[in-house]
């Protein structure tokens, strides 16, 4: 059924020659009215916002449609180059929003539906997430493809339909409990499923020589068991120009019930068994982040997804190309999203070779021209490899190949550096050991013609340290792209009110061209526009302290410094060092020390992958610190606490621009980049943070001034390691050691004595690979700082518009400009507008 032989082309312009859609006012309440109650089959009485959702979200829908096809054909006839984002994550958030300030009728849907007595806001509130990503990688992915779509370029982003996204968190009794994310249960307006472009994809099995009719042989895939993949195809609409670009997300489904039946010799429960065996492939996200990982069914994913696509690509391109591969690779670019995709290079080898009939060196030619590699981690725990016994048992072709590859680097390796055979082990793709492994990083390098990583900082240190040999071998390979957001999401829609006022100045041409924010400048000097700009961050922390009272029942006010720390759990991001200061203030309160206080409001949200007991550990403690300092009356409005349930991109859109000290504290050195901290910066909050990631290059963007920086440097961090001595330094610290009493006495563990010893433990042990204690001085400091400057209002008002003026590097837009000059060399494609 889903197999794409049974569908055949019926050429049929007639169907689709149809006038524009209107934009006007009375056209949409028209074809509102027209979901509601004749799609959607809904009456006068059936009242349901979810129903007002959908009929909006229909209507918009319909008016991405014919843009969408427009911008098919416009790549079509153009005969471009094309690119491909493989990413295993898309974490999109809701799209309704999203495509009315793409297509530019915010306002004129906010007017009908009055007129129909609903509210845009309220209606927008019923969308789920799409929630297809752990945190900045996968969000990074969604921000990318709405850069290309603006930028025109025929970029496509292939995905997982995961059936259930990043797990919903709650909080109960301060401890983070995991609910499944079934976000299609009510359909999804966004989606259009294509059965028509399915693609069968092999597991298992075993492979075997065999003789060509010329007299050659080969090497065949036989015996195997397939999945279908079936494309369901989201528009991914640009900024106000007619682009709609696609991310195609692939299904798995059983092959058809005569081939599961022949399999299994007619058994009918095995039968079925073997359907769920299919559709467990994207049953599930990972939500592991960068942490431990290793499991056959993610491997599984992760080659669903490149087969899926790489078969899709190269099908397009046959079928316009009449079945020649020879320029397939100088027309086609594959952007691997971190490893996680990376069996893309020996698929697309096996492909070339044993579905096409091309020899090693020319299908070799092919991919390591088209394959890009993007690494966001030096977490050696996040660096992916595979047992070899894994591989041969689940792709035993892919295997083949993958040690072909290596034989032929290594023998590369070899003739560059005779004898050096400490080298070729460091090299080699195979990791050597009881458990031989797969080095997939070292896969992706060696298949791809670009290796980059995601800002300054990380890129010199992939070169110098994890990568270090293979920049020896080949350094032109090796390039940064500094991450960025689109500043569509990310100003245009979660801050209207600023974008007003900036607008106001300098126009609107800046959300497709943010460095041309920085024109703000210009009017940090007027005292009025200073105080609009604060009254703008005053209403937006409104809307956050509404949040925040209803989500956690703690009251923020409005007139405290609010300093927030919003990314996943992890360690290395060290919201223990934010903890630790929390209590330090707690502390001084108690201790009477409140001279020149500047009252402070501490949000912290984040999800824990919910096998990384440390992470659930830091949550507890947060919730425990929140509720002692928040019931002391002692303390009253000067410190409140809150920890934020089920963290997600729609929490950041109210959360981000209701911020005034955006927390990014990360042990030097371990945060790739960070994207958190380009949100907030670009929303006029400022940052407190460590020499990491980006922030240092935010930092160089903003000015010493205009930046709370402390903690070691990376390189202070690697030299500092082998003599760290933290209980030398809590002993020499009275504030950090009065902090470390109180946890020591139980103060915060209520009625569980003991639970956070592991903590305590872990800040006091020399081998604390992120040395908490080493930066607590320093933060403390920064802190002082934060506060003093908080208290003086204009002084801070300046800050916050110098952030967002020079926000604009941070823009996506900037990015994937670099990406498409530096990497994929495409060229942009206009899509001319429908005529009435
Ligand atoms: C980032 C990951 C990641 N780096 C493994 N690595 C995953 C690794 O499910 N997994 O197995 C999922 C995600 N994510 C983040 O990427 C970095 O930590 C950030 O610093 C960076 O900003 C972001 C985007 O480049």
């Amino acid at each position: 059924m889903t197999e794409k032989k049974k569908y055949k082309t019926i050429y049929s312009p007639g169907l689709t020659d149809l006038p524009p859609l209107p934009m006007d006012v009375p056209g949409l309440i028209q074809d509102f009215r027209h979901h509601y109650a004749h799609h959607l089959g809904r009456d006068k009485y059936s009242r349901s916002p979810r129903y007002h959702y959908q009929a909006l979200a229909y209507t918009v829908r319909e008016r991405l449609m014919e843009r969408w096809s427009a911008t098919r054909y416009a790549y079509h006839d153009s005969e471009c180059k094309s690119g491909y984002y493989l990413s295993l994550e898309f974490l999109m958030g809701r799209a309704l929003g999203n495509a009315l300030l793409n297509l530019g009728i915010t306002d004129r849907a906010s007017t009908a539906l009055l007129q129909l007595g609903i509210k845009l806001e309220d209606l927008a509130e019923q969308e789920i997430d799409a929630g297809l990503g752990n945190g900045g990688l996968g969000r990074l992915a969604a921000c990318f493809l709405d850069s290309c779509a603006t930028l025109q370029l025929p970029v496509m982003g292939y995905g997982i339909r995961y059936e259930y996204g990043m797990f919903r968190q709650r909080i109960v009794d301060g401890r983070q409990v995991e609910e499944p994310d079934h976000w299609l249960r009510d359909g999804n307006p966004w989606e259009v499923e294509r059965p028509e472009y399915s693609q069968r994809v092999h597991f298992q099995g075993r492979t075997e020589l065999f003789v060509r009719a010329d007299g050659s042989t080969g090497r065949r895939w036989v015996d195997t068991r397939d999945v279908i993949a079936v494309p369901h195809d989201i528009p991914i609409p640009g900024y106000q120009n007619g682009t709609v670009n696609t991310l195609r997300l692939w299904k798995a489904a059983p092959t058809d019930i005569f081939d599961l039946g022949e399999f299994n010799a007619g058994s009918y429960p095995e039968s079925v068994a073997a359907k769920n065996e299919a559709e467990n492939i994207t049953m599930v996200l990972y939500p592991n982040d960068a942490s431990e990982n290793g499991k056959a069914l993610r491997l599984r994913q992760q080659y669903f997804l490149a087969s899926a696509s790489l078969q899709d690509v190269i099908e397009r391109w046959l079928a316009l190309n009449r079945r020649d591969l020879a320029s397939f690779g100088e027309k086609n670019c594959f952007q691997l999203n971190d490893t996680h995709p990376s069996c893309a290079v020996p698929e697309l080898m096996r492909l070339l070779m044993d579905e096409h009939g091309l020899g090693w060196d020319e299908a070799w030619e092919i991919t390591s021209h088209s394959m890009a590699y993007t690494n966001h981690t030096l977490l050696p725990e996040a660096l992916e490899k595979w047992p070899v016994g894994l591989f041969q048992q689940l792709l035993p072709r892919l295997l083949e190949i993958i040690l072909e590859i290596n034989a032929r680097f290594l023998g590369e390796v070899a003739q560059r550096w005779p004898g050096d055979n400490e080298r070729l082990r460091r090299m080699s793709l195979v990791e050597e050991g009881p458990v031989p492994q797969i080095r997939m990083a070292y896969l992706a390098i060696v298949g791809s013609f670009s290796v980059n990583g995601v800002a300054a900082l990380h890129s010199q240190l992939l070169a110098q340290g994890l990568f270090r040999d293979f920049y020896e071998l080949w350094p032109h390979k090796f390039n940064n792209k500094t991450n960025g957001v689109t500043p569509r999401r990310w100003l245009g829609w979660c801050n209207p009110e600023l974008t007003r006022l900036i607008s106001e100045k300098i126009g609107e041409g800046f959300i497709a061209h943010l460095e041309r924010i920085q024109e703000i400048l210009n009017f940090s000097g007027d005292a009025d526009f200073r105080a609009h700009w604060h009254e703008v961050k005053q209403m937006n922390k409104a809307r956050l302290a509404e949040l925040v009272q209803e989500k956690c029942g703690v009251e923020f006010p409005i007139v405290s410094l609010f300093d927030v720390q919003v990314k996943r759990i992890h360690e290395y991001k060290r919201q223990l060092l934010n903890v630790l200061h929390v209590i330090h203030l707690y502390d001084r309160i108690k201790r009477g020390d409140t001279a020149d206080w500047t009252d402070r409001c501490v949000l912290i949200g984040g999800k824990a992958a919910p096998g990384y007991y440390m992470a659930k550990l830091i949550i507890k403690l947060i919730n425990n610190v929140a509720s002692v300092v928040n019931n002391d009356p002692e303390v009253g409005s000067r410190l409140k606490v809150a920890f934020l349930p089920n963290y997600r991109v729609t929490a950041m859109e109210v959360v981000c621009p209701g911020t005034d000290l955006s927390e990014q504290i990360s042990t030097a050195g371990k945060e790739a980049s960070g994207t958190g901290n380009m949100k907030f910066m670009m929303n006029g909050a400022i940052t407190i943070g460590t020499l990491d990631g980006a922030n240092i290059e935010i930092r160089e963007e903003v000015g010493d001034d205009n930046f709370f920086m402390f903690g070691l440097t990376a390189d202070q961090v690697d030299e500092l390691r082998p003599h760290y001595n933290p209980a030398a330094i809590i002993a020499g610290d009275p504030d950090l050691f009065r902090v470390m009493q109180l946890l020591r006495s139980g103060h915060f563990s209520m009625f569980e004595s003991g639970i956070f010893d592991p903590i305590i433990d872990a800040i006091g042990n020399p081998s604390d690979p992120w040395m908490v204690a080493a930066d607590f001085r320093s933060f403390i400091q920064a802190q002082r700082k934060v506060s003093a400057a908080y208290r003086d209002r204009e002084r801070w008002t300046r800050m916050s518009i110098v952030n967002t003026a020079r926000s604009g590097k941070f823009s996506t837009d900037r990015t994937i400009t670099e990406y498409r000059n530096e990497i994929w060399k495409l060229t942009p494609v206009p899509v001319p507008p429908k005529r009435p």
